[in-house]
């Protein structure tokens, strides 16, 4: 079982396909089409490729404006079913009291011979310290909801470099417990650029999963050396690299599910529907990120710009 990240696989699909192949499981991000129609033709075209069965399941579109994102998890469904799943409530987007641009997406998945909770996030680069740090939460969160310890959280992260320079971990719980394991380390580099070194895409896994883990196998994969590829077709492909690991399974048996006749499920919608009894709209503390029109002041990433932060803007939400 593998999982991997690939951004931006609208564009170009066949290197995609290449990369696909390597994995039983991948988490995709950054799926901005207002249908599903994209990510059914990719699957579609995969399974005509490489033979196989995969299957998917679809989050929500994720986002504060109107600019949205969805999260789909991309499975061999042969070899895994996705039995469970839900969006993290993150608090109540009206108020601006939300934790993340776009919050997880978390899918039980069993195989076989086990079960296993994903979690799915692409953190917003301005709030990353905050961001990944709440993931904490999400991670207590799933433990409880589906009642076990083995949990992997994956995605871009942009846990690196200037949005999450290495003096701000111990404002990381995250990274603090000792329940969790950072599968892709700090040295690792998923970018495509040559111009950047930053670790910005993590697996981050607790429970019996940091065990199962074949040794040397978390990598970033540079599918620029592997595919032959020149620098600038490389980056048309993405400007990230998946990120990986191999989980070894002595428990198998050989069974395989049944593959299903549709193609895609529907992970259900985010958000609880909320009233903003007693939230102060006059602070930024606890809304860093919160943007309505209808508001006098703002503490978005851009309020700056348009001179309409609230006071204590730079106090909760800058560093
Ligand atoms: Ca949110
Ligand atoms: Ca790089």
């Amino acid at each position: 079982l593998l999982s991997i990240i690939c951004h931006t696989l609208i564009q170009m699909y066949l290197k995609c396909f290449q990369i696909l192949q390597r994995y039983q499981l991948v988490a995709v991000q950054e799926i901005m089409d207002s249908d599903n129609a994209a990510v059914k033709h990719l699957v579609h075209q995969l399974n005509q490729e490489s033979g196989c069965h995969y299957n998917f399941i679809l989050s929500d579109h994720l986002g504060r404006s109107s600019y949205r994102e969805r999260y789909a998890f991309v499975y061999n469904e042969e070899l895994l079913q996705p039995l469970d799943w839900y969006h993290y409530d993150d608090g109540c987007e009206e108020c601006g009291t939300d934790s993340f641009i776009r919050e997880p997406f978390i899918v039980k998945f069993s195989s076989p011979s086990t079960e296993l909770v994903l979690v799915v996030i692409h953190t917003s680069p301005d709030y990353a310290v905050q961001e990944v740090d709440s993931l904490f939460d999400v991670w207590t969160d799933a433990k409880q909801h589906f009642n076990t310890e083995d949990v992997i959280i994956l995605g871009d992260f942009n846990a690196d470099c200037s949005f999450l320079p290495a003096n701000k971990w111990p404002l990381v719980r995250l990274r603090q417990s000792k329940a969790l394991s950072w599968l892709i380390v700090d040295s690792e580099d998923t970018t495509v650029s040559v111009n950047t070194h930053c670790a910005y895409d993590r697996i981050v896994a607790s429970g019996t999963v940091p065990d199962t883990i074949i040794p040397g196998s978390a990598s970033a994969f540079n599918y620029q050396k592997a595919l032959g590829l020149l620098y600038d077709k490389a980056r048309d492909v993405s400007d990230h690299y998946p990120i990986e690991v191999e989980v070894k399974d002595t428990t198998w048996d050989g069974m395989m599910f049944e593959p299903s006749s549709s193609l895609g499920i529907e992970g259900g919608q985010s958000g609880m529907p909320c009233d903003c009894v007693g939230v102060d709209f006059t602070t930024c503390k606890g809304r860093c990120g919160a943007y309505n029109p209808s508001l006098p002041c703002h503490c978005n990433a851009s309020c700056s710009k348009y001179n309409s932060c609230c006071a204590d803007y730079k106090e909760f939400c800058q560093d």
